[in-house]
């Protein structure tokens, strides 16, 4: 029996309305290091102290402007860098969006998130945003906006035209992130999550495992993101989808195990946070994602698309949840 099997009580339960947490790398590798059924089960105990065990949230997502991004994400498809045959495509006209959210509503989705292939935002361009993000409000979806790196003064415009939340992603741990992304550093992501804290936004901020990472390394993305002041709101764990062409593809697939593993990981060190299976799902089976649920993953991506890469289809969606008696929130 290891430490973290020893001391049962989580910090959360020591510490109920703590707003600051502070999980040092050790202890997280440590949960790491639980024996599978343990750690899963931890993971329901805290899942199901703080919501209700049987809901998923669901939300939609839509690149409104896609591909001949300047930044070298080695994981990314839309990078001006790699040759991937991703067809850039020009900021989406305002019905286009309007008819992609309302079909998002119909189909059961509570959230729209629209995703743009930049560094950041020109002022130009996030006057078109803020036209969809208050559209999009108006339909009765709550609004997310994930468009790079945010200036002074962005993030309160966003705020003013509605916006709820802002993904923007650590992505990886500090000591592994130099291997991946050369042309923006970690602390320009932390500004940009203070900004976004700062104007009142919801933060979303996550990150994807299977890039070649440790486990240790996987153990220091999530302290980044469990450390953060307040926790974020929502925490995407993207699975990477590799893309012939981007630098990572061919990287060894992370077993399975690991990846519920994290997830468990990410529950019990962010116990009020939404943790959202992202990227990756299309290539995991059924059983993999009912693990995932029960490790206390409580969000999906829901639509056949993510950006440019594939999701499964609503239908099959549908049939999961039902399968497992889980129900939308
Ligand atoms: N361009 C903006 C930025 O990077 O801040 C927003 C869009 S970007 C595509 C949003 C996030 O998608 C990235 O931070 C990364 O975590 C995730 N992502 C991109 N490509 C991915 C891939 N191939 N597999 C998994 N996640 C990916
Ligand atoms: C996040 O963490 N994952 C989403 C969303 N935030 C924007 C994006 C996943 C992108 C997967 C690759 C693609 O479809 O281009
Ligand atoms: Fe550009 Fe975002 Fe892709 Fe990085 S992840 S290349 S910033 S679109």
């Amino acid at each position: 029996m290891n430490d973290a099997t020893l001391h049962f009580h989580t910090k959360e339960t020591k510490q109920p309305h703590a707003t600051s947490v502070n999980w040092s790398e050790a202890e997280i590798e440590a949960l790491f290091q639980l024996p599978f059924n343990d750690l899963l089960f931890r993971a329901q105990l805290t899942h199901r102290e703080h919501f209700d065990a049987n809901r998923v949230q669901l939300s939609t997502l839509l690149s409104v402007k896609t591909g001949g991004c300047p930044e070298d994400c080695g994981y990314c498809p839309q990078s001006v860098r790699h040759s991937t045959g991703v067809e850039n495509q020009e900021m989406l006209e305002l019905d286009t969006v309007l008819d992609a959210a309302r079909a998002a509503k119909a189909a059961g989705a509570s959230r729209f998130c629209m995703g743009a292939a930049w560094r950041g935002p020109k002022q130009k361009d996030l006057e078109h945003i803020k036209e969809m993000v208050s559209s999009v409000k108006a339909l009765g979806l709550e609004t997310c906006a994930t468009l790079g790196m945010l200036k002074e003064g962005q993030a309160e415009q966003l705020r003013d035209a509605g916006l709820d939340y802002y993904n923007h992603n650590l992505d990886t741990a500090p000591e592994k992130y130099g291997d991946i992304i050369h042309t923006r550093d970690y602390d320009d992501r932390l500004d940009t999550l203070r900004k976004v804290r700062d104007a009142g936004i919801h933060v979303c901020c996550g990150g994807i495992v299977g890039m070649g990472e440790t486990r240790s390394e996987r153990a220091g993305l999530i302290a980044q993101l469990a450390n953060l002041d307040p926790q974020p709101d929502s925490v995407p764990i993207n699975n990477l989808v590799q893309v012939p062409g981007t630098p990572l593809n061919g990287t060894e697939t992370l077993d399975w195990t690991e990846f519920v593993r994290t997830i468990a990981v990410a529950r019990i060190t962010m116990p009020r946070s939404f943790v959202r299976l992202s990227a990756g799902r299309q290539e995991m089976p059924e059983a993999m994602q009912a693990l995932c649920f029960m490790a206390g993953a409580n969000s999906i991506f829901y639509g056949d698309k993510l950006l440019t890469t594939g999701n499964p289809e609503i239908e099959r969606d549908r049939q999961l949840l039902a399968k497992l008696d889980i129900q939308s929130l």
